[in-house]
């Protein structure tokens, strides 16, 4: 084909290549959540309609997206981790970012009418800003997601410590805040339970850890395996036959994914899925 005189444009497409063999983390945030949240009446501190409905978003873009091997959602944020051996076949980061972007925020708007069917959706609609980082280890990816949980934890108890003094105690926002202000989390438990009675363990899992969507199949015995340490070591992915690869993509499809609210900062849960680190699907689960 001719090429036009245009066609010179083409060479102002900069590269924005992710580095090959990292585990890379698109993690994407709600735009101006604090407003929409007040605009559609989400509860405070958590509104389990809205959290549901980021899990319905991202279990979805799981599915679509077989090279993500776990996800995790706190407040108006996800984040989704692609295997490092996935990588190797999308290199450009924009591509990756703007695919779960774009997909994340379609789903959450079909599925709008199943958790808040009373209240339509409406200009400005849900946005969401994303960000691609590369990870080079098992351990960097690890304190990853435990950063995001610990993140979950503190906010979490920080809200419904303030919320309680707001809702429960009488207290105006600025009261609360200065109540707050310097105490530690066992001095925020101790003013839940003394002025409340409320026991922040028996707050509900999916306020307290936040959510993490993965595949699952059948756990193992922890100390069967060294996935992290074998993920580690691969320096290429491992050459499958063509069969094997659809074998795994199969069973990939059939596993169901699921949502849970699990500490991801001990070692036991990852302990018993090898396959997020390894990519290697494992035995589909018996139906219940
Ligand atoms: N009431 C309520 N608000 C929520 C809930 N989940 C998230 N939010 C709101 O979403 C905000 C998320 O924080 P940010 O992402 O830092 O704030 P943002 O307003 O989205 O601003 P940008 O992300 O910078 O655009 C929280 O501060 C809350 O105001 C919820 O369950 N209930
Ligand atoms: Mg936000």
């Amino acid at each position: 084909m001719a090429n036009s005189k245009f066609e010179y444009v083409k060479q102002f497409e900069q590269p924005d290549n992710i580095l090959p063999n990292t585990w890379v983390v698109v993690r994407i945030d709600g735009r101006g959540f604090t407003k929409f949240a007040n605009k559609y009446g989400f509860e405070k501190p958590n509104d389990k309609r809205a959290l549901e409905l980021m899990n319905a978003a991202a279990r979805a873009v799981m599915a679509e997206l077989p090279d993500i091997t776990i996800a995790y959602g706190v407040s108006d944020e996800y984040s989704f981790v692609f295997h490092k051996t996935c990588v190797l076949f999308e290199r450009r980061s924009s591509k990756l970012v703007s695919t779960i972007v774009s997909t994340f925020t379609a789903y959450y708007v079909h599925y709008w009418p199943t958790y808040f069917p009373d209240t339509p959706l409406s200009p400005p609609l849900p946005s969401f800003d994303g960000r691609a980082v590369c990870y080079p280890s098992v351990q960097n990816l690890r304190d990853y997601m435990s950063w995001r949980q610990v993140d979950c934890h503190i906010n979490n108890l920080y809200n419904t410590t303030f919320w309680a003094l707001i809702q429960l105690g009488g207290m105006d926002a600025t009261e609360a805040e200065k109540t707050l202000k310097g105490t530690y989390a066992a001095d925020k438990n101790e003013i839940l339970f003394s002025r409340f009675s409320i026991n922040y363990n028996n707050e509900p899992e999916i306020y307290k850890k936040g959510s993490v969507v993965f595949r699952d199949y059948e756990p193992v015995e922890p100390g069967t395996h060294n996935a992290a340490a074998e993920a580690d070591s691969l320096a290429v992915p491992v050459q499958q036959s063509k069969t094997q690869n659809e074998t795994d993509r199969k069973r990939r499809a059939k596993a169901p994914i699921v949502v849970e609210h699990l500490d991801i900062i001990k070692d036991d849960f990852w302990d018993r899925r090898p396959w997020l680190l390894s990519n290697k699907p494992g035995k589909i689960p018996k139906e219940v």
